[in-house]
């Protein structure tokens, strides 16, 4: 404020004539100038926050001097909200990540004082919006169970990037020790919104084993990709590799329709022309597509007494036949409501893979296979079931196993099973096998234990079947 200061003179004669003389008023106006408030704090809630997100920022008075209320001055760009009575709330977001420098300024108000108004210093402070990357990419494979040099698709997607702005996508293929073994080369660059690659396959896999895809995502901010949640692999061999010999080998992705679809002539792999032929053309098998692991398998239908004559080679007693087999109902023992046989000789009473609701190796006299009333295991309707029967004749003693675990009780004498046949194609044609057939390979040998095992994990992996 201004203060008017007036003095005057006195000469203090009171005595003399006149009395006491004063001079006029001089007077001088004295200013008390106003002096600025304080800086104030900026107190700021969430930050750093992603874009799109909010921070709410205050001011935080420190005082005026000369006392009262202030106000406050902040720079304001257009894209913050001030609010408070005083001003002293801004509200920030951002569509894209960066950095925002806010400053203010306390004011008092005091325009009319000596001095003018007061203003503060001026509070810096940055707070920041940061990136949002990427939608996550997931990654499908129109089959994830495969056989070495399959050609197969795989798509790896992603909702795209948040702030709609140009990302990077790349595609890996990783080995089971997570070494990389394939990549897309170096990214493609895409616009903001949803992206799809898709790869057939990218790369020829030419050794069994687990290998993972990977998709991942890089925008402008981000120093390392972002890969999604990896989708397994499993590789097997194109067939049994490395062990010589098979006599007979049907496998349903190589089976040949009708115009119906019924599989009337099931070609044999081997090259040796011993195909499998359906009993007749009403009791011939149907081809179902995508039954397990993508892959079609044949099916025997009990109504129709479904079945297929093995060729015409006749079998002595050395043996090692595989199939590969999925039940279309549960089984108990001695239940012949759950029947069949899965492979049965023509000429004698021999038969494998499955009967009266289990899965067994029987060889004329009895069950090689775990006997009554727990031999074998029992069929479970849908389960998928790889067996294996050997029979020696250097020993004379036969052997069963399912999935690979020895389910033998008894070495029994076995014999010459002879001609084979699936399902209703044998000596016992009312006994007739009710699911579904995939694969079945036969050697006219007793495998090693190693060979055998070698064909066991071709076929398990391939169907994927139980262990018991
Ligand atoms: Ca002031
Ligand atoms: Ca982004």
């Amino acid at each position: 404020m201004v203060f008017a200061l007036s003095v005057r003179a006195s000469d203090e004669q009171y005595a003399a004539v006149g009395g006491n003389q004063l001079s006029g008023y001089t007077t001088q106006n004295i200013s008390f100038t106003n002096r600025a408030p304080a800086e104030p704090i900026i107190s700021c809630v969430a930050a750093p926050v992603p874009t799109g997100d909010f921070i709410v920022c205050t001011a935080v008075d420190q005082g005026d001097p000369d006392g009262g209320a202030v106000s406050y001055v902040w720079n304001n760009d257009g894209a913050t909200t001030i609010s408070g009575s005083n001003n002293n709330t801004v509200t920030l977001t951002r569509a894209t990540p960066m950095s925002v420098t806010l400053r203010v300024r306390a004011r008092d108000g005091q325009s009319g004082a000596p001095g003018g108004e007061g203003f503060s210093t001026e509070r810096v402070r940055t707070v920041s919006f940061t990136n949002r990357p990427p939608a996550i990419p997931t990654v499908t494979a129109s089959k994830t169970n495969l056989l070495v040099g399959e050609v197969f698709t795989w798509i790896v997607s992603t909702a795209g990037d948040p702030e709609g702005e140009a990302f990077n996508m790349q595609a890996w293929i990783y080995d089971s020790g997570w070494q990389l073994i394939w990549n897309n080369g170096g990214g493609v660059t895409a616009g903001g919104g949803p992206r799809t690659l898709t790869y057939a396959p990218g790369v020829a896999i030419s050794v069994p084993g687990t290998y993972y895809l990977v998709g991942g995502v890089l925008d402008a901010y981000m120093s390392q990709w972002l890969q999604g949640p990896s989708l397994e692999l499993t590789v097997v061999a194109n067939g049994p590799v490395g062990v010589s010999g098979p006599s007979l080998w049907y496998d349903a992705e190589v089976a040949d329709t009708n115009a119906n679809g019924r599989v009337l002539s099931w070609q044999d792999r081997t090259g040796s022309g011993q195909h499998a032929v359906a009993t007749s053309t009403s009791a011939s098998p149907r081809l179902v597509q995508n039954v397990r692991n993508g892959r079609p398998a044949l099916e025997f239908a009990l109504a129709n007494s479904v079945g297929m004559c093995m060729g015409n080679r006749s079998y002595g007693r050395n043996y090692t036949i595989f199939a590969v087999h999925s039940p279309a109902r549960n089984g108990s023992w001695g239940s012949l409501s759950s029947p069949g046989r899965l492979m049965q000789s023509r000429d004698i009473n021999w038969l494998t893979g499955n009967w009266a609701g289990t899965v067994s190796h029987f060889a004329l006299v009895d069950f090689v296979s775990l006997t009554p009333p727990s031999f074998g295991i029992q069929n479970v309707a849908g389960a998928w079931y790889q067996t294996t029967a050997t029979s020696s004749g250097t020993d004379g003693l036969g052997r069963f196993f399912i999935g690979g675990v020895n389910r033998t009780e008894r070495n029994i004498n076995t014999v010459a099973p002879q001609r084979l046949g699936l399902g209703s194609c044998g000596e016992y044609p009312a006994e007739v096998f009710d699911g579904y057939v995939a694969e079945v390979i036969v050697y006219p040998r007793v495998l090693t234990q190693a060979e055998r095992q070698s064909v066991e994990a071709y076929l398990s992996a391939r169907w994927s079947t139980m262990v018991p």
